[in-house]
């Protein structure tokens, strides 16, 4: 494989390892790095204050660090970062880790580490585990490369090649930097070209789709995350309008594709809007791009897609009447694709949006909250001031918010993990500084919210919504009747004015119709609207799910 030095040679001279490593971050795409110092990650942590290279933001707890980053490089479509120390930092972020390996986000994990001259004295070195390469082994099972720096002439081709796999794969990568190095003279980090792309594997796999997509009657593009992972938008867009295709997005996908005017909706199988739910499982083909088969996806449709007769793009390979192409790179394929589809002849089809569930129409009156009118208040928000990029939790949350127009989107849809919201809604407005809107249930505010306290020092200005029902809802949904899934009255609203923002609590249309309309006009601060709901009062979406998952279970 060919590689090009950045910069020139006589630059590499004036590098130390950290600086390396910085740059190395920014040719690769990274825009900025989310962190917790520690004493093994003091050395590099000085290096990116004094290089200025990239921008940083430290957090408070180590899952935040890995969300926020996860979440800024989604937004991107390209590398985010996350920087450690060894052992209790990195070992507290593996969950977060977990969720961009499950959830294919391009993550760099860099850990400090115990230097070089510290190995070796048969001591116990604080924040050890077990051996000195614990944390590596534990970080193997969810990064896809991993390279410790012990030799600073290895170093550029090493960190080059983690960084290519985490742009090419789309999935984490783990660095660990022994703290003696850190300051040590380096060379510069090689840009390295994506993997060549076999052309004659391409054109035929092109083809053979393409004449599968002719022959059908109803044919479907179903649209998944890897097709933003890869930055595959426009991609897609312009293929659908081509062929004249409906598209669909899993439930993980929600978001992609917002401006196409082939979208249609999302498909949630038996818990979704049944239109979609029939021209997808009746689809004569189905042509899957980038999509997770997982069970939010798939798992509550009865199992009605028969995925070896669907085509399935993903994890650079395609799949179509029981054979396999591979590799094939999504971007060739698609160009591929339309260059050998013709324009087709005539108007095109016109295709009208199917929304999940109706939603009502906001009447700002003193009914209680309930998360239709939620999403009813927030969408005429939308309607009037624009739409909001939007980072949820788990919980209700996520499933009300499957009710609201299309737009960018970031989610753990398929890991599922509490926690994610309010730290990925900060990465969110760290990367592409536009304003969020937060949504989160209050068990996981109670887990990760006081990272809004980071807020005031960074100009940050979340709307955050909290589905407030002092319960575990989605449990209790679930599994009724137990005390468990019981959650206190916190009151988070009233801790926002402590930490530089402003807060609200709301129990009725009215009053979240008001408290919405003063966050949207003071841009100043962050505003924290508690919603309060009654235990019990869920969207039709979780319901829907929860009922067609039961169903299912009792097979
Ligand atoms: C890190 C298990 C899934 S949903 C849920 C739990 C505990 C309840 C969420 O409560 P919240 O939202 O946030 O108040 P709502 O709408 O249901 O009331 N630990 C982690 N992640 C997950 N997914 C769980 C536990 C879980
Ligand atoms: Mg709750």
């Amino acid at each position: 494989m060919e590689s090009s030095s950045l910069p020139s040679s006589s630059a590499q001279e004036a590098y130390t390892l950290g600086r390396a490593v910085l740059q190395g971050l920014k040719a690769y795409g990274a825009r900025e790095l989310f962190g917790i110092p520690g004493d093994f990650a003091l050395p590099f942590f000085a290096e990116i204050e004094s290089s200025g290279v990239l921008p940083w933001y430290t957090l408070s707890h180590e899952p935040s660090v890995g969300f926020a980053a996860d979440a800024a490089g989604r937004m991107h479509g390209s590398l985010g970062v996350a920087v450690v120390t060894y052992g209790a930092g990195a070992l507290n972020m593996v969950n977060a880790v977990a969720c961009a390996f499950a959830e294919k986000s391009p993550l760099v994990v860099i850990s400090g580490a115990p230097g070089m001259s510290e190995r070796g004295r048969g001591l116990l070195l604080h924040h050890q585990v077990k051996a000195i390469n614990s944390q590596q082994i534990i970080f193997e099972e969810l990064t896809c490369a991993q390279a410790i720096i012990s030799d600073l002439e290895q170093a550029p081709r090493q960190i080059a090649e983690l960084l290519a796999a985490c742009r090419d794969q789309s999935r984490p990568v783990y660095l660990e930097l022994p703290r003696d190095l850190v300051g040590k003279a380096c060379g510069a980090v090689p840009m390295l070209p994506p993997p060549p792309v076999d052309q004659e594997v391409v054109s035929a796999c092109a083809e053979e789709t393409l004449s599968e997509l002719k022959a059908a009657c109803n044919p479907v593009l179903l649209v998944g995350v890897e097709v933003r992972r890869f930055g595959l938008e426009d991609l897609v867009a312009s293929f659908a309008e081509r062929l004249d295709l409906p598209v669909v997005t899993t439930f993980m996908g929600r978001g992609l594709l917002a401006e196409s005017p082939n979208l249609i909706g999302t498909y949630l199988g038996m818990a979704g809007n049944s239109e979609i739910r029939e021209m997808v499982e009746t689809s004569d083909c189905l042509l899957m791009l980038g999509v997770l088969i997982a069970d939010t996806n798939f798992g509550v449709s009865e199992r009605a897609i028969d995925v070896r007769r669907a085509i399935l793009a993903c994890d650079q390979r395609v799949e179509l009447n029981f054979h396999r192409y591979d590799p094939v790179d999504m971007g060739a394929y698609l160009e591929n694709m339309l260059a050998l589809a013709p324009k087709a002849p005539g108007k095109p089809r016109c295709f009208t949006p199917i929304p999940v569930a109706e939603i009502p129409t906001l009447v700002a009156d003193d009914q209680p909250l309930d998360p239709g009118s939620i999403i009813a208040t927030l969408q005429k928000a939308f309607d009037e001031g624009g739409l909001m990029p939007i980072a949820s939790d788990m919980g209700d949350c996520l499933f009300s918010a499957m009710l609201l127009e299309h737009g960018p989107l970031v989610a753990p849809g398929y890991y599922a993990t509490m926690g994610f919201g309010v730290p990925a809604g900060l990465g969110v407005q760290a990367a592409v500084k536009q304003r969020p809107l937060i949504l989160v249930g209050d068990g996981a505010f109670q887990m990760t919210g006081w990272e809004l306290g980071h807020c005031r020092k960074y100009g940050w200005n979340p709307i955050v919504l909290v589905f407030d029902n002092h319960s575990w809802e989605m449990l209790r949904t679930f599994q009724p009747g137990k005390s468990y899934h019981d959650l206190d009255d916190w009151q988070f609203h009233r801790l926002a004015e402590l930490w530089g923002g402003r807060g609200a609590i709301c129990r009725t249309n009215a009053e979240l119709d008001d408290a919405l309309q003063s966050a949207l006009k003071d841009e100043e601060q962050f505003h924290l609207i508690t919603c309060r709901l009654e235990r019990g009062v869920i969207s039709p979406v979780l319901r829907n799910f929860v009922d067609s998952v039961r169903k299912l279970s009792r097979g």
